[in-house]
């Protein structure tokens, strides 16, 4: 998120694409809302008529899996109308030539034939946006969860910078995140293809780390079968299966099939082609869940040993930081001490540690972090806090502590609801300390990428990280200068680099000890104050790139779902090619697509989410009241869709995904999906094809309200570059039962 919540408030024209935040973001929704009634026009792009769109004040239905193709229509008629800003597109951008280019293909005609969105609708769309100064955007998973889930959440940062929107109060590109904490999930590297901070799984990133955590870099190489296994990809939580049931994979993984699954804090049955984890689930050797639940995956398997539940505490049983969907980060007092035998999740994890043997190893920096304050014993969790700061410095943690967050939540009261900024004590700092955050002294970067601001204010250019001259020659440096500085576009601060840079002599001492660093890997931070104390900003100061010269799609283009509703368009705009080892699995595009799905599942299926339940569902299926308000698992269907196929409002059906499997729902007739499109809700589970697993949760922790699982018929299909499941757009059938 490059802006945050209370950020819209100061936005003329929201485009709400692929999100539903009046249902899954009800707090954040308050400042759309506002900006609304501060004349903001709102406008909601979404196959269903969500509960969102009926806030807004224009719904436009569009075909699932069709936004590059949207996003470009309007790119086609904002530069057609030169409505573009070319003086921020020349100063702060590379690429954008070639993106002009691609949209040319997308006449507006052509766009509403994809979409679904009538051309004058386009029109109208992309001349009020890019009239509005400044639009914001917010998308969610209505982006992700798609084949071409990357090229989406590409081309609509493209859309903004088009119009010169991102860095701007107001603007920006506001990606609503879902987890509680799932931000600092991703900050921490809960990521199968890198270590914390985003820093990769090189040689350089695990040098790195080990020198964090106090432990030897051959000790931990030690630890994998081969060096090469230790920097690769691992499985994704959509992948892991075939690494169990399909034998194809396991040369991807050592030569080896998984043998043992430990899920914490994770609903997997959540992930599609449920039949094929319920038989991975069967197969494997030991299979645990650290769960305050009773894990629905749990009476999923037929498995009779070897299945553990450990009870973890809950978040009201811990403390900690977590990371807001704005990069911010905050702290949480424990409410009460864990109930009963339920431990936190650490204490069970350090708990699997020494049964391994590494425990002296994972606590090794925690004890030195106490040793250097001066105390015998860790204390839990500031000193994991202070080694993730410090440890986390390309994008900047180390500007956050413990200390500071805990003052920072006693006088929550000292900020500004809306703009974050401190007042009282807490000014000189934003709520939260959003990343970048630089050092001790930093306020946070609410809003990234404004280069109209200081750096210790929180401004920025755009990020170098892809060297400072693209393979055509042309320069990736900004053309502008950040005020306080008079040093132009430059690239991310090293120690080779930073005298030449800032045009300053390091003392002996400080060349030293900053030797062979940069600005991430430097933990004495005196490259980023030198930085600072120039007015510049230590990731670089960068054009935005339009173009990943290292991908298959070096632009996003658009490409057909896996399983299209629109057979005839799949020839011109066909998916990717097949891919192998892709997070350790080979996956299936083009032979996949290559088959005409939509005779037998005529219709388009979309899934999403209930205001009352959360995931799986196993939380909020397992309280009364919440359970009360959603307790049956239903499918949304056009009522003349319904009609045809014999099916009344109320009535069982039997739904079909493409690889045969089937679920036993309730139709819900419905005008909030069209005629060829059904909607399945995604927060059930605990009934598997027709059958009720009741019996199987141990005795009193049967949830009040159990449903079928989408993910048992959402189809084959990921993508292309981070696996995402395409559980957004699929085809289905159905019957009545
Ligand atoms: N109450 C509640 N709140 C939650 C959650 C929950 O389960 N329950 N889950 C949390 C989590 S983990 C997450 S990730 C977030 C998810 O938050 P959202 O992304 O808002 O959730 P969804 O309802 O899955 O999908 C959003 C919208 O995308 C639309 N959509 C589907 N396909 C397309 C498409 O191809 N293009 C476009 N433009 N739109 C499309 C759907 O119709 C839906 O209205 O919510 C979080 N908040
Ligand atoms: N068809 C379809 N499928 C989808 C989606 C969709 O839109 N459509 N959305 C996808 C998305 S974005 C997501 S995030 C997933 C849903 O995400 P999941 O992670 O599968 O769902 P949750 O139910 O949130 O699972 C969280 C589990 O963690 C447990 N838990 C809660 N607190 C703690 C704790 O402190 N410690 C531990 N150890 N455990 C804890 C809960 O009891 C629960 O079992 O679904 C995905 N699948
Ligand atoms: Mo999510």
């Amino acid at each position: 998120m490059s802006n945050h919540l209370g950020d819209m408030q100061f936005s003329k024209y929201i485009l709400i694409i692929g999100a539903n935040p009046a249902v899954n973001h009800p707090v954040g929704m308050v400042h759309i809302l506002r900006a609304k009634e501060k004349g903001a026009k709102l406008v909601c792009i979404d196959p269903h008529f969500s509960k969102t769109a009926a806030k807004c004040d224009e719904f436009h239905r569009i075909r699932s899996g069709t936004d590059v193709a949207f996003a470009y229509g309007l790119i086609n008629h904002i530069v057609k109308n030169n409505l573009h800003d070319m003086e921020y597109l020349k100063e702060r951008v590379y690429g954008f030539e070639e993106i002009f280019k691609e949209a040319e293909k997308f006449s507006l005609e052509e766009t509403a034939n994809i979409t679904g969105i009538p051309a004058q609708d386009l029109a109208h769309i992309a001349e009020e946006m890019a009239q509005a100064k400044p639009a914001s955007l917010i998308w969610n998973q209505g982006q992700t969860q798609h084949t071409t889930g990357t090229n989406n959440t590409r081309i609509l940062p493209i859309l903004q910078l088009v119009l010169g929107n991102l860095g701007k109060v107001g603007g920006g590109v506001n990606i609503l995140r879902g987890h509680d904490n799932v931000q600092g999930a991703s900050d921490m590297g809960n990521l199968s293809d890198t270590l914390p901070g985003y820093y990769g799984l090189g040689e350089g990133p695990w040098r790195h780390f080990c020198k964090h955590w106090d432990v030897d870099y051959d000790y931990m190489l030690s630890r994998f079968k081969s060096k090469a296994l230790m920097e690769k990809t691992g499985y994704a939580l959509s992948t892991w299966r075939f690494g169990v049931v399909d034998s194809e994979n396991f040369a991807n993984n050592g030569d080896t099939a998984l043998k043992a699954l430990i899920v914490i804090g994770n609903g997997i049955s959540t992930s599609s082609l449920l039949d094929v984890t319920k038989e991975a689930l069967d197969t494997l050797e030991l299979v645990v869940f650290i769960d305050p639940y009773v894990n629905d995956a749990a009476v999923i398997t037929d498995r009779t040993d070897n299945l553990f539940l450990l009870p973890a505490a809950s978040q009201m049983e811990t403390s900690g930081s977590v990371a807001a969907t704005n990069r911010a980060y905050q702290w949480r007092y424990k409410v009460m001490e864990p109930l009963f035998e339920c431990k936190e999740d650490q204490d069970i994890l350090f708990g699997f540690a020494e049964k391994l043997g590494f425990k002296d190893e994972l606590q090794r920096s925690l004890y030195k972090i106490a040793k250097e304050k001066g105390r015998d014993t860790f204390i839990w969790p500031d000193d994991a806090t202070t080694e993730m700061c410090q440890s986390i410095r390309s994008i900047a943690l180390q500007g956050i502590s413990p200390e500071r967050l805990k003052e920072q939540c006693d006088k929550w009261h000292m900020f500004d609801k809306v703009t974050l900024e401190g007042f009282g004590d807490m000014k000189g700092s934003f709520y939260g300390l959003p990343w970048p955050c630089w050092s001790s002294k930093h306020p946070g970067t609410p809003i990234m990428y404004d280069d109209t601001i200081p750096v210790m204010q929180g401004g920025m250019g755009f990020r170098v990280n892809w060297g400072i001259q693209a393979p055509d020659g042309h320069s990736l440096l900004s053309e502008r200068t950040l005020p306080d500085s008079n040093i132009a576009g430059h690239p991310a601060i090293t120690a080779a680099n930073i005298e030449e840079v800032l045009g300053i002599t390091l003392s002996e001492e400080e060349r030293q000890a900053v030797q062979g660093t940069t600005f991430a890997t430097d933990s004495t931070n005196i490259l980023v104050d030198k930085a600072l104390e120039a007015g510049i900003c230590p990731y670089g100061n960068g054009k935005a790139r339009m173009i990943v010269w290292q991908w298959y799609d070096k632009i996003p283009l658009h490409r057909e779902p896996l399983h299209s509703i629109r057979q005839d368009l799949v020839g011109k705009y066909p998916t990717f090619p097949d891919k192998k080892d892709h997070f350790r699995t080979n996956i299936r595009y083009a032979s996949e697509q290559n088959h005409d799905w939509k005779k037998d599942y005529p219709l388009n299926m979309l899934t999403g989410r209930l205001v009352a339940h959360m995931g799986t569902g196993t939380e909020t299926r397992s309280a009364k009241y919440l359970a009360e308000l959603y307790h049956t698992m239903f499918v949304e269907i056009h009522p003349n869709t319904a009609h045809k196929l014999g099916i009344n409002d109320g009535d069982n059906c039997w739904v079909y995904g493409v690889k045969g499997t089937r679920i036993l729902v309730k139709a819900k007739h419905s005008f909030r999906v069209d005629e060829g499109s059904v909607f399945l809700p995604q927060n059930f589970s605990g009934v598997y094809s027709g059958k009720s697993l009741l019996e199987r949760y141990p005795e009193g922790t049967k949830p009040y309200a159990i449903g079928e699982a989408a993910s048992m018929i959402v189809g084959y299909g990921y993508d292309y570059n981070v696996a995402c499941p395409e559980t957004k757009s699929g085809l289905c059938r159905i019957e009545k039962a």
